[in-house]
């Protein structure tokens, strides 16, 4: 026997009396004949530094992230306008009564304005047949009849006109063709019945035209009315004096 022996079996029994009161026992799997058994000991010093290792390839090429998305650029310049689109639908029906209706009336007025001005020319016609005169607007006609001046005056309203009123050469002329057709006077409605010395109108209007005879009006007598001479000149003379009468209308 070796002289360790006893020492061996002294470690063994010892370290068997001491598993027997250990807490830990451990053993690698079936790799220990003899199970250790103990008391963990203190971790050891860090050992040294390995040798380098083999040189690697280089990696593989790394992944590229996209970055975030920047700002909204600056708006463009206009584009040129599109192309017209397609026509709307057409819209409801309008009042085709109240519209028709109208119309009708117009047609009407329309036929009844064309009657009036045909009736107007015939009568303008017999009228002129009759010896009256047109100057524009103003038809100057005549009985042929001679009376004063309140007479005439009358029966002038009395047939919707008035007594002559001659207002331009035009119309006086007219008067003058009349009253030269009956070698007569003709009454005007001019008169200065209320002052003295101002002819007026029948509406009281001062006199805009006049074709006075040189030294007329010179009242004789109290003249307070004015006839048309033959000749187209005037000369104031008795308002009951017999002249006559032409009416314009
Ligand atoms: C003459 C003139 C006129 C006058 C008449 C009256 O002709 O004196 O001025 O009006 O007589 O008849
Ligand atoms: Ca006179």
């Amino acid at each position: 026997m070796h002289l360790l022996q006893p020492f061996n079996v002294l470690l063994l029994g010892t370290s068997l009396a001491l598993a027997s009161l250990s807490e830990t026992c451990r053993c690698a799997e079936n790799t220990c004949t003899v199970m250790a058994c103990g008391n963990p000991g203190l971790n050891g010093l860090p050992g040294r530094d390995g040798k380098d290792g083999t040189k690697e390839e280089n990696g593989d090429q790394g992944v590229q992230v996209r970055g975030q998305q920047g700002f909204p650029g600056k708006a463009g310049p206009s584009g040129s306008p599109g192309i017209q689109g397609p026509p709307g639908q057409k819209g409801q029906k309008g009042d085709i009564t109240a519209l028709d209706a109208l119309q009708r009336q117009v047609t009407a007025l329309e036929r009844n304005v064309q009657a009036l001005q045909a009736d107007l020319s015939r009568h303008k016609k017999i009228l002129l047949t009759q010896g009256a005169m047109i100057v524009g607007e103003k038809i100057f006609v005549s009985t042929g009849q001679q009376d004063t001046f309140p007479n005439g005056k009358a029966l002038c309203a009395n047939a919707g006109g008035a007594l002559a009123s001659p207002k331009n050469v035009n119309e006086n002329t007219a008067l003058k063709t009349i009253a030269n057709r009956n070698s007569m006077y003709a009454f005007l409605s001019i008169n200065d019945i209320q002052t003295e010395g101002r002819f007026v109108y029948l509406n009281g209007a001062p006199v805009s035209y006049t074709n006075w005879k040189p030294g007329e009006p010179n009242d004789m007598n109290n003249e307070d009315c004015v006839v048309l001479l033959v000749d187209g000149i005037w000369n104031d003379i008795s308002c009951e004096h017999k002249s006559l009468i032409i009416c314009e209308v």
